[in-house]
């Protein structure tokens, strides 16, 4: 897809900070950074949303989430938590139509993500 953010992400033309990476799935931090280490599990494959996954690419890149969540924690000893979701359409608050699953690290009861 030429004009979206995330392919080009995936494809090196614009830069991230990358946290994961295999054939089907990146993983990269977020540019607003909800929390420390917020990072966004996103599939190589451009799928708008969650209805245009089919099983195979959902098994892809959902199973990859443990292993990402693990990292992110294995490399910050003050994460204590993990909020993970998905915003599916503008409704649900999806502003980039390239679908991605947020990992958000928690860290106390008064950090800032409520
Ligand atoms: P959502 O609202 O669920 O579609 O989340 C989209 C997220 O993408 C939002 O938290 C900000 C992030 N984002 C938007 N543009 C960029 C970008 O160019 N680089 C990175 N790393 N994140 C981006």
């Amino acid at each position: 897809m030429e004009d979206c953010i995330f392919c080009k992400i995936i494809k090196n033309e614009i830069p991230s900070r990358k946290v994961y990476e295999d054939d089907e799935v990146v993983a990269f931090l977020d540019l607003t950074q909800v929390t420390k280490g917020h990072t966004l599990v996103v599939p190589k494959k451009h799928v708008a949303d969650i209805y245009e996954y089919d099983e195979e690419l959902a098994a892809q890149t959902f199973s990859r989430i443990p292993k990402i969540a693990r990292g992110l924690r294995d490399s910050d000893p003050s994460i204590k938590g993990m909020n993970i979701l998905n915003n599916n359409g503008e409704l649900a608050y999806q502003s980039v139509f390239h679908s991605h699953i947020h990992l958000i690290p928690r860290y106390t009861e008064t950090d800032t993500f409520s």
